[in-house]
């Protein structure tokens, strides 16, 4: 085939797929876009067109020095990403964690997120959600990052809200290894006092550092498997905390589950739900933390690995994804000061994205909570 031949059947290939579609309508812009163009192209909005924020919402410079040109602007609830993997006792990888729970919510789109359940949009409530994009953390020195988290809490949750009736902006942190919620813990007892943990895991995450890691260094005892120990010690939580969905072994006979209690925790094991449904599920939570604030941390592990394997220490006989969002909508009217979803490796994940799909959704239930329950501090 001479050179011509190919090159008019090329051009008659690209007319080919000259295809007109029937206009569609804007839905969605997490940036300002040209919306009318003189030749009539609509290019205001795409799903997944942009930079990839959580739910496509708008990005904030939330670290940003001072006012001006550079400043964030207000916001109610914001989104912080905690790349932040090097506290892990399995596999590593969730410092990729806040970009993959990222990539699983691109279906979100604000401007289309009726809850069939409730009917509502949270995202045209009285709050303004952004996204903060990620602390910088170094990956190379523990107690430097974590110090550099506390600092990111401190300036992301410091902000004026957006809405002047509730004056501290609250976070949802995606992690990260579990240890980062040490920093998010700090943040909140700076602003609202101690507060109740609700923590979901397959693991009581209270072990005393002198049995895990901190054998070693006292460096090595701070790590995603002591993070509770290490915040009730410092006081920044009540002891109405409660886990829920625990069944990896614990270290010895007596001496974590003891501890365990001492940190404050009280205990609902994976398969309670078999005997309790979620409804008894929600009952004994809620019973536990009443007329408390409430930080919620939901370790994905806490999931059965067939609806998360992509996480650090997986165990299995989880719960469902269904369980667990079913469980978390009815924690409705709790007072939660802050959350987090951690423990995503999305290189564990498969093509499906079953881990940071679940993972979204899990950040979307928790968002939900805070919109609907306002607190002020
Ligand atoms: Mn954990």
């Amino acid at each position: 085939m001479n050179v011509l031949i190919s090159l008019a059947l090329l051009a008659a290939s690209v007319n080919g797929r000259d295809i007109v579609f029937p206009s569609v309508a804007g839905y969605q812009t997490p940036f300002s876009m040209q919306r009318n163009l003189d030749d009539g192209v609509d290019i205001s909005s795409a799903k997944f067109a942009g930079l990839t924020t959580f739910a496509n919402l708008p990005y904030a410079h939330c670290l940003a020095a001072g006012a001006g040109a550079d400043a964030p602007g207000q916001y109610d609830i914001a989104i912080l990403g905690a790349p932040f993997d090097t506290g892990v006792t399995a596999r590593p990888g969730a410092r990729y964690g806040p970009g993959g729970i990222r990539l699983g919510s691109r279906r979100i789109v604000p401007e289309m997120a009726y809850s069939v359940y409730t009917g509502k949009n949270i995202f045209k409530e009285w709050a303004k959600i952004v996204d903060c994009g990620d602390a910088p953390l170094t990956v190379l020195d523990n107690t430097l990052a974590l110090k550099q988290l506390d600092a990111a809490h401190k300036v992301v949750s410091g902000r004026a809200t957006n809405n002047t009736e509730y004056s501290v902006p609250r976070i949802v942190t995606l992690g990260g290894d579990h240890t980062t919620t040490l920093s998010a813990l700090r943040s909140t007892f700076h602003h609202w006092g101690p507060v109740s943990v609700i923590h979901f895991d397959s693991h009581i995450d209270t072990w005393d550092p002198k049995v895990l890691g901190g054998g070693i260094s006292d460096y090595a005892g701070v790590n995603h498997g002591t993070f509770l120990h290490i915040a009730h010690e410092e006081g920044l939580i009540r002891n109405t905390s409660i886990h829920a969905g625990i069944r990896a072994p614990v270290a010895n006979k007596h001496y974590d589950l003891r501890n365990d209690k001492s940190c404050g925790f009280d205990l609902i094991t994976a398969r309670a739900i078999d005997r309790l449904t979620p409804e008894g599920i929600i009952r004994r939570l809620k019973d536990r933390v009443a007329g408390t604030k409430v930080y919620i941390s939901v370790d994905i592990d806490v999931l059965d690995p067939a609806y998360a394997p992509a996480t650090g220490t997986a165990e299995v006989g989880g719960w469902t994804t269904r369980e667990l969002l079913t469980i978390l909508d009815g924690l409705d009217g709790l007072d939660v000061i802050g959350a987090d979803v951690v423990e995503v490796a999305p290189i564990y994940d498969n093509p499906g994205e079953t881990t940071t799909l679940a993972a979204s959704e899990v950040v979307l239930s928790l968002l939900t909570l805070m919109v609907n329950r306002p607190v002020n501090s």
